[in-house]
């Protein structure tokens, strides 16, 4: 669980905004990370399935880069790990000394890193519960000392396209400085496509993304107290073409009133909350991105269809 003081600060000051809207980063308690593991096995929501095709296809690649510096040892170290399905891939191909998986969903974190510990006996996991927009100590495997050891930071899943492209920009920003001169970072980036693949992906027929974003509700209820009605919200999820994003809604259905704690919040019918935004990029959009931030990106994998790519980046 977050702690539940920022939680309640956040929401209270989203709600308070003239466009209200919530942090994307709170979608994750138990719930709402089965939800999405739910998403990722949906036949709409390409992502997943792209990423892990392109994954098989050239984890030798992959590793070969992020093991360039060949004998050093490497500390794998992976932010919004979730259930850890692709970095599976990328330990048995890579075998670092250390694992890092960071994750803001506890639940998720725990499970995953029981499970790594039964399949990889041998690697040093040290799993970090916390939030990646803030500053985190990260610590290094007990195979691989600061002076020698490498570090390389996957951040898989198109997560970084939930972030602006200025929050983005300092994330990868901190990241350069984390991984350092012989550092590297992998990095999953959803492409820019017909809108209306991206439509189905954000809106599925058994209505998992519906239920997954309403989890915010539900779980503002359960945690803070509030009292929003479900029932007088629905999903929206739309592509917003000139911002190159998917924006996620909750679109009040009539005009209500909503408790939490001892604040309360008036919409009016129509009124949405804005829950998350999924930035798409070009190969060339998300390179001057990250040479923006210090990286060069020396190398780009793309899966069969050319639907999501993964960034191999080094230090500029
Ligand atoms: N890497 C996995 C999961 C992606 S879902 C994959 O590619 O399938 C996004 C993950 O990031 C979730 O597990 C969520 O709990 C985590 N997450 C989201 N915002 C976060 C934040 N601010 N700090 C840490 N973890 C975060
Ligand atoms: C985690 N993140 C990259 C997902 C996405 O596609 O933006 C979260 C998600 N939201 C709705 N469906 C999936």
């Amino acid at each position: 669980m977050v702690p539940a003081d920022s939680f309640r600060e956040d929401v209270i000051a989203g709600l308070s905004l003239p466009q209200k809207a919530l942090p994307p980063k709170y979608f994750y308690d138990a719930k709402g990370s089965r939800l999405f593991e739910a998403i990722c096995r949906l036949k709409e929501y390409y992502p997943t399935r792209s990423e892990l095709a392109l994954m098989r296809a050239c984890i030798g690649d992959i590793a070969r880069f992020a093991g360039a510096a060949g004998s050093a040892a490497v500390t794998l170290i992976e932010y919004g790990s979730g259930e850890s399905m692709k970095s599976r891939l990328l330990i048995e191909a890579l075998r670092p000394a250390a694992y890092v998986p960071v994750d803001i969903s506890d639940d998720a974190l725990r499970s995953a890193a029981a499970k790594l510990r039964r399949r990889f006996p041998r690697l040093d996991i040290l799993a970090v519960h916390g939030d990646f927009s803030r500053p985190l100590k990260i610590p290094m495997g007990a195979g691989a000392s600061a002076s020698s050891g490498r570090r390389v930071v996957y951040f898989p899943g198109s997560t970084i396209g939930n972030l602006t492209p200025e929050e983005a920009h300092a994330f990868l920003r901190m990241t350069r400085g984390q991984v350092g001169p012989s550092g590297a970072m992998l990095v999953g980036v959803d492409l820019t496509k017909d809108a209306n693949v991206l439509h189905a992906a954000y809106n599925d027929a058994r209505g998992i993304t519906a239920a997954f974003n309403m989890n915010l509700l539900a779980r503002i209820n359960r945690e803070l107290g509030g009292d929003f009605r479900l029932q007088c919200f629905r999903h929206y999820a739309f592509y917003n073409a000139p911002m190159g994003r998917i924006e996620m809604h909750l679109v009040s259905l009539v005009p209500q009133s909503v408790n939490i704690g001892d604040y309360r919040f008036a919409f009016g019918k129509g009124e949405s909350i804005h829950t998350e935004n999924s930035y798409k990029y070009s190969i060339d959009g998300f390179r001057a991105l990250a040479a923006s931030a210090g990286f060069r990106g020396e190398k780009v994998w793309l899966d069969g269809k050319a639907l999501f790519s993964l960034h191999g980046l080094v230090a500029d």
